[in-house]
């Protein structure tokens, strides 16, 4: 079918509103109208010379409704859907119930082409276009997405539901309150310091709150974040410029330390104080991209301290996408407050907005004029 894309032709290059060729959905496909897609920061990778193939359209958290579905697909047209990564459903993490630890996870929504070489989308010039980001490549008006990816909502939406809102739960929120609510399991009465309050840590200060933890701690070095994250659940904020991190949240939560800490900004020092912070036996969530190195102080972990990667919250999306709608409709995880929205043809600004920190999670509406 026809469609129109924000596609990407080179790293450097802006991105260009262009009418698609979209193949009909396979065995296990099914084609998503969008009703909006969210910028994630990893949308950004695209810009990273000789990281992605090109020409691609990104774009990893789309919502909207299935249009069309392809062999084995037990979606009806109509059915409402937030997508969210894909995973193969077959490796043991997957049928462990782990499908954020998918053994083809990278190239499953990283690599962004087709892994058989035959082509999903082509662009005017009859050129073959990169289309399977994250199992999606939503920043169009149509998405090709996976029966492993979309999460059917229709059970926690209804016709007034601004469908449109809802894609980042598929990943920016879903990294952010799966990590604490269920790779780390923070519980009533846990403190937790999260580093980095961007749209991944405002998600965490969500979740901490939700999870009954008394003591929030959100660091980060842009006043305006700091603010945002106090609005939401924080129960102290400390600016990330400051002398002696760790001190300062032991001076919060007792000398012991905090029992948990989350990692959003890949900064190997933030890092380094994130598990500085922790007291023995906490544990450090890493969920940020781009680390170059870490340090490691072995004399912090041999006292039972424990450092650990977290992929996409560590949840099963088809559970966890509706349990974070039931939270945002009770007012428990209001995510909406951090969007700001754009026509797909804004896609520029959008972008220059989510690298600027002006707007903490852009919004894209194919349908917006
Ligand atoms: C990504 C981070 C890098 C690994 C895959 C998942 N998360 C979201 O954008
Ligand atoms: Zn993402």
């Amino acid at each position: 079918m026809r469609i129109d894309a924000a596609v990407l032709r080179a790293a450097d290059a802006p991105y260009s509103i262009e009418p698609v060729e979209l193949a009909d959905p396979g065995p296990g496909e099914l084609i998503v109208k969008i009703a909006g897609t969210g910028m994630c920061h990893t949308d950004l990778l695209g810009r990273a010379p000789d990281m992605l193939p090109k020409p691609v359209i990104l774009g990893h958290e789309g919502a909207g409704v299935v249009e069309a579905v392809g062999p084995g697909v037990p979606l009806a047209p109509g059915t409402p859907v937030v997508l969210s990564f894909d995973s193969c459903g077959d490796c043991a993490n997957c049928r462990a119930a782990r499908p954020g630890n998918c053994a083809s996870m990278a190239p499953l929504n990283m690599f962004s082409a087709p892994l058989d070489g035959r082509p999903r989308a082509t662009g005017a010039d009859g050129g073959a276009l990169n289309n399977r980001w994250f199992g999606q490549s939503s920043f169009a008006t149509h998405a090709l997405a996976t029966v492993r990816n979309a999460v059917p909502v229709d059970g926690v939406v209804g016709p007034d539901t601004p469908l449109e809102l809802l894609g980042p739960l598929g990943c920016g929120m879903q990294t952010g309150a799966g990590s604490v609510l269920v790779a780390l399991g923070v519980r009533p009465g846990d403190s937790i310091a999260v580093f980095g309050t961007g749209a991944v840590g405002l998600a965490a200060v969500m979740a901490a709150r939700i999870a009954g933890a008394t003591r929030i701690i959100g660091v980060d070095t842009n006043p305006a974040r700091l603010d945002l994250a106090r609005e939401l659940g924080a129960t102290h904020v400390l600016h990330g410029d400051d002398e002696d991190i760790p001190g300062q949240i032991r001076a919060i939560v007792g000398s012991e330390g905090v029992q948990y800490a989350l990692d959003t900004t890949a900064v190997p020092e933030v890092v380094a104080s994130a598990v500085a912070a922790l007291r023995t036996t906490g544990v450090c969530g890493l969920v940020g991209v781009g680390g170059a190195e870490y340090r490691l102080d072995p004399g912090l972990l041999l006292m039972g301290r424990t450092v650990r990667g977290i992929i996409e919250g560590d949840v099963v999306p088809q559970t966890f996408i509706p349990r974070l709608v039931e939270l945002w409709k009770q007012g428990r995880f209001p995510f909406d407050s951090l969007i700001g929205t754009y026509p797909l043809s804004d896609v520029g600004r959008a972008e220059a907005d989510a690298v600027s920190g002006k707007v903490v999670k852009p919004v894209l509406l194919p349908e917006s004029p």
